[in-house]
């Protein structure tokens, strides 16, 4: 099936949308309609070739990105079906490095969503050709002039009708195809070919007038001739693809992928219509001298590993897209990311969750290295004669993070190892011990992001951790002054030990810190013992005295003392130091700060009231609001406890359409009621580590 592959007959494509729009059902109607299968597999009876994972059948969504190389026509396109899920964004971006175009699916039923937006932005940055399908057609409630439209305005003018559906919604039955003017229905997933029907004649000559022109305009030798009316097929071909290579036209057309209409014309507009790997050169090397200007199958090799994924029984696997040159097995590649030589002794195409076995990768093909000892995302592996590398994958920021508690004792290294190579896997968490709070963190892209690593963590390694809310750094602080002496003396046979010291605490505003101030006279106490009574008083100012946090926000003036020839010492002055601290701190109104987050977040405007009384009742102050496109942008304030698993309740507060972005801002007083609460949880919290 694969030998002798042409660069210019291979088709990379990647499925991307927002969750739940049909991708991996319409990834499943390539698989049937390019005769892999020979039944079409469904997401709903959990026999998709493409969500086969364990966890992928058990939550009902695409989490990881699955490759399917198949043939369609002569060509051989490669499809990465991608989640839309926005905690598994990384994996849409991974995708966009290696693919030249972006096939959207749109719910038809429901139109353009954050994640179809997002894959939007994403193409625009990768300067990726795309195409849409609008799909469920068959759905009741199906508006599609109105989805088409909603493309049109959110994401491109240049959208372009290239089909016109024949019947809508549970009448849907076919197609017309607005560039060869034919008119297919479907029966069983079966095409005919059939006359126009009437009812819609006129409009398709419009529609194909429109589309006609909208070719045209994208090159001026062809507007002459539309004009003079002498438009050839093959010009309007050969408009076509530069129009969607210079991304000045997005064709738009339909399907329903649960009844296999449309999809089949769908892959010869993928073949006839979408660029190849030597029609667009989507990536160069950050610094190219020696890499080909045009590389082709005979320039030396480079590829690119945008996804390494952890096998049970296989080991590490990872996924390349060669750019140039021919990747052969048995051949030695150069890892230029890594500064090493790997082996490639076995290489395969997935078909899904199938495999088989190839010799060759040609310029253009992805496809799968299996059992290379250093090499991972986002490395470059190249011939040493060029040693290239090409810019590496930005994942997104991880701004939801959660506490790591193992089930067992003694199983920290365990986890720590697991953690590091399930990173590997996937960049786009992280996680790290944070020694203020004492508890591992782990940050990711959302709740159920962190839930799946922590469900691969106890698959693949072994080991069982929960998912714990994160202690919470607070601090304390005072609010009056107060002063004391503190005064450390000891005679116990020998040397004895004395120091004394009377200093006065006052408040500071707000982010100041921790300043000193000596104000001895007359030698109280010696200048040498006086940066031991400042150690003194910091020391025992980060072990905090109302609830164990550190005390910020004060000044501390050293303004009198005793000292004694013999007996004082650093160690002494320290104590002082000290105890001055838990002398006058209970006296000067001690209160606890709680961290408040700079919060945005982002709705569509119907949303604006829930999202604010939430707000509120987080114990939030609204800053104000502003216009972000078409959503609202709400700003704010908000005590970071009021913040936990906030991803997933604006999720389910504004049906995954809400994003939000926070911040750390200030310290702010925790009020009255809710001090006990937090004195309670941190003596917990200490009883339980001296435990360990
Ligand atoms: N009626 C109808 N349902 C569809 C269609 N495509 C997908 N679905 C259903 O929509 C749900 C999500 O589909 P899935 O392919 O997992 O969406 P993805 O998240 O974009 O990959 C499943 O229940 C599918 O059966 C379609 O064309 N018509
Ligand atoms: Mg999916």
């Amino acid at each position: 099936m694969l030998a002798d592959i042409k660069t210019n007959d291979i088709r990379n494509i990647a499925l991307v949308g927002h969750n739940g729009a049909g991708k991996t059902s319409f990834g499943e109607t390539i698989l049937f309609n390019t005769g892999f299968t020979t039944r079409l597999n469904k997401v709903d009876e959990k026999n998709s070739m493409l969500d086969y994972t364990d966890e992928e059948i058990a939550r009902g969504i695409t989490i990881g990105l699955k490759l399917a190389t198949v043939k369609w026509l002569d060509k051989t396109i490669n499809f990465i079906d991608t989640p839309g899920f926005v905690d598994f964004f990384g994996e849409v971006i991974s995708s966009s490095k290696v693919v030249e175009s972006f096939v959207f699916i749109v719910d038809g039923s429901t139109g353009v969503d954050l994640g179809t937006e997002n894959a939007w932005e994403l193409r625009k940055k990768e300067k990726l050709a795309g195409l849409f399908v609008i799909n469920k057609m068959k759905k009741e409630n199906v508006d599609y002039e109105k989805v088409f439209q909603e493309i049109k305005n959110t994401l491109s003018e240049s959208a372009t009708l290239i089909e016109l559906p024949i019947g809508v919604g549970p009448n849907f039955k076919g197609v017309v195809d607005l560039i060869t003017g034919k008119a297919y229905t479907y029966e069983n997933g079966k095409r005919n070919e059939v006359n126009v029907p009437s009812e819609i004649k006129d409009l398709v000559e419009k529609m194909k007038k429109e589309l006609l022109e909208q070719i045209a305009s994208s090159d001026e030798s062809l507007m002459e001739k539309f004009f003079a009316d002498e438009l050839s097929q093959e010009d309007i071909n050969s408009g076509f693809l530069n129009a969607i290579k210079n991304g000045t036209l997005y064709p738009v057309c339909f399907a329903d992928s649960v009844e296999n209409i449309g999809s089949d014309l769908v892959l010869d507009y993928i073949v006839k219509y979408l660029p190849s790997p030597a029609d667009l050169n989507i990536r160069r090397p950050i610094e190219s001298e020696t890499y080909p200007e045009k590389p082709d199958q005979n320039s030396p090799f480079a590829g690119f590993v945008f996804k390494t994924n952890v096998e049970k029984h296989l080991g590490d696997i990872n996924f390349v897209r060669v750019f140039s040159g021919t990747l052969k097995s048995g051949n030695e590649i150069y890892n230029s990311s890594k500064n090493v030589t790997e082996k490639v002794n076995q290489m395969y195409i997935n078909i899904g969750k199938e495999r088989r076995d190839i010799d060759e990768l040609t310029t253009g093909m992805i496809g799968v290295l299996v059992k290379l000892k250093s090499t991972k995302t986002s490395d470059t592996v190249c011939d040493k004669s060029i040693n290239i590398k090409f810019p590496p994958i930005e994942f997104p920021h991880a701004n939801v993070s959660m506490a790591i508690i193992p089930l067992a004792k003694g199983d920290e290294e365990k986890i720590s190892n697991g953690l590091s190579k399930l990173h590997e896997e996937d960049p786009s968490f992280y996680f790290k011990f944070d020694p203020e709070i004492k508890q591992t963190l782990i940050h990711g892209l959302g709740t159920i992001h962190l839930e799946v690593i922590i469900n691969k963590l106890k698959e693949k390694f072994g080991v069982n951790v929960n998912l714990e809310k994160p202690r919470i750094k607070y601090r304390e602080t005072i609010k009056k002054s107060a002063s004391a002496e503190g005064k450390h003396k000891k005679q116990s046979g020998g040397r004895g030990q004395f120091g004394v010291c009377n200093v006065k605490f006052e408040p500071l505003p707000r982010g100041s810190g921790f300043v000193f101030a000596d104000e001895i006279f007359g030698g109280a106490i010696p200048a040498k013992f006086v940066p031991s009574v400042e150690k003194g008083i910091r020391d025992a100012l980060e072990k905090g005295v109302v609830a164990g946090y550190p005390i910020v926000d004060v000044k501390a003036t050293l303004f009198d003392g005793k000292y004694h020839d013999v007996d004082s010492s650093d160690i002494a002055f320290q104590i002082a130091g000290s105890l001055s601290v838990k002398g006058a701190i209970p006296l000067a109104d001690p209160v606890i700060l709680e961290p408040i987050m700079n919060v945005e977040v982002t709705v569509p405007e119907e949303y604006m009231g829930d999202i604010m009384g939430d707000i509120n009742a987080r114990r939030g102050k609204i800053l104000g609001t502003e216009h972000a496109g078409r959503y609202q942008r709400i700003k704010a304030l908000v005590p970071e406890a009021e913040m936990y698993q906030y991803s997933s309740q604006l999720r389910s507060m504004t049906q995954g359409r809400g994003t939000f972005k926070m911040e750390f801002e200030t310290y702010e007083e925790v009020p009255r009621e809710r001090v006990s609460k937090i004195v309670e949880e941190a003596k917990r919290f200490m009883e339980e580590q001296q435990e360990k």
